[in-house]
């Protein structure tokens, strides 16, 4: 009898086990969280963490579960991390990916087992392209190039010399730039390129100067804007008669106030600031302060927060269905109210269609901030 009723109970706490099991749903999301990249990796967890703060773990009677790897910004470290998640956690999807290098990385992994991936930073445009397991929620650096391409062609800018990180998205951004500037009748007369690990911006600087454009147009990942506007403001360059400009990672909103009064009147153009002004952008970035010492969100830190937002409403429109095939297929055409405007998933493209906003450099309540002044609407990848 009592070894009957032990069986009843050991079946039991199985059953209940395997039910638990089967009601959690694991995400795997793989950030830089040391090493040069750690700043984007940082605000990709707040994102993610404060997304679930306020709504919840729970999505179709599922509990949502982030497993969070760090892949100290290597590629061959990404890759890995990637298989581990799929074959031994089983997660339904993966999220992160710093840099274009460590999104590249995984292409091949979520390919063959059809799991997908959503990209909350990395932006070269051709990445979404590498896997039909991709979803891209981040930019690309064409996209936010073109506004502020437009910019310059609207205030004179004839000349103009770009100086970008030696990579994917720097190369886009460039590319992007002179074909916009270009377009309105300017011309870009060198192209400089700085690498990637350590950079050495002086010697790029002093070219630049003494070439005399009328505009000078900058890109580095966020993370390096620091050591590169620190360098801008030291040689003198926005007083120096050139217009620097940029894609809005260079005044990257979580090191704005360490670049001083220098960089003030700087146009970029990009798809989130700090500063947007909307009852969602104000309840984010309060929140995002509160939970992480007064640090203020940037691109990446939206990126995280809505990365795990389409997640969770990909598992919605699929009833808590998570296989791959599927779930990849419930990320086409979502539409939501993000922090920095209205977005949506291109069906075609897995890439996101978003406003970007030129933006001016302005000191507001003691602080430095990028300020909207023109929005491009539901701007796509301008292939
Ligand atoms: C990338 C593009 C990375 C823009 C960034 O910061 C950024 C990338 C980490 O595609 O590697 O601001």
């Amino acid at each position: 009898m009592s070894m009957v009723r032990t069986g009843v109970a050991v079946a039991a706490m199985m059953w209940a086990g395997l039910s638990q099991a089967q009601d959690v749903i694991k995400i795997g999301v793989i950030a830089p969280l040391t090493g040069p990249q750690a700043a984007s990796g940082q605000q990709i967890v707040a994102g993610a963490k404060l997304y679930q703060a306020l709504n919840g773990t729970k999505v179709g009677g599922k509990t949502i579960e982030l497993v969070i790897k760090d892949d100290t910004g290597v590629a061959d470290i990404t890759r890995r991390l990637a298989q581990e998640l799929i074959v031994n956690e089983k997660v339904a999807a993966i999220t992160g990916f710093g840099l274009t290098p460590l999104a590249l990385a995984v292409g091949p992994v979520i390919t063959q087992a059809k799991v997908p991936a959503v990209i909350m930073v990395a932006g070269t445009s051709m990445i979404v392209g590498t896997s039909p397991y991709f979803v891209r929620i981040s930019f690309t650096l064409p996209q936010n190039t073109a506004p502020v391409a437009q910019w310059a062609v609207e205030n004179n800018v004839k000349t103009a010399v770009t100086l970008v990180s030696d990579y994917g998205p720097g190369l886009d951004a460039a590319g992007a730039f002179k074909k916009r500037l270009e377009a309105g009748g300017g011309k870009v007369t060198e192209e400089l390129k700085a690498p990637l690990a350590d950079p050495d911006f002086a010697p790029f600087l002093q070219r630049a100067k003494d070439l005399k454009p009328d505009a000078l147009f900058l890109f580095v990942p966020a993370p390096t804007a620091g050591a590169l506007m620190k360098q801008v403001v030291d040689r003198g360059l926005p007083q120096s008669g050139i217009k620097v400009v940029g894609t809005g990672d260079v005044t990257d909103d979580d090191q704005l106030n360490g670049m001083g009064d220098g960089v003030l009147g700087m146009i970029t153009s990009y798809n989130y600031s700090a500063s947007h002004d909307s009852a969602e952008n104000r309840k984010f970035v309060a929140e995002f302060k509160k939970a992480n010492a007064n640090r203020r969100p940037n691109v990446i830190g939206v990126g995280g927060y809505d990365g795990i937002h389409a997640i969770y409403a990909a598992i919605a429109k699929n009833n808590g269905n998570t296989e791959g095939p599927k779930l990849i297929e419930a990320f086409k055409g979502l539409s939501w109210t993000s922090p920095r405007g209205p977005v949506s998933i291109d069906p075609e493209t897995r890439d996101i269609v978003q406003n970007v906003y030129v933006r001016k450099v302005e000191r507001k309540d003691g602080e430095l901030y990028n300020m909207e002044f023109k929005t491009y609407e539901n701007q796509k990848d301008p292939k």
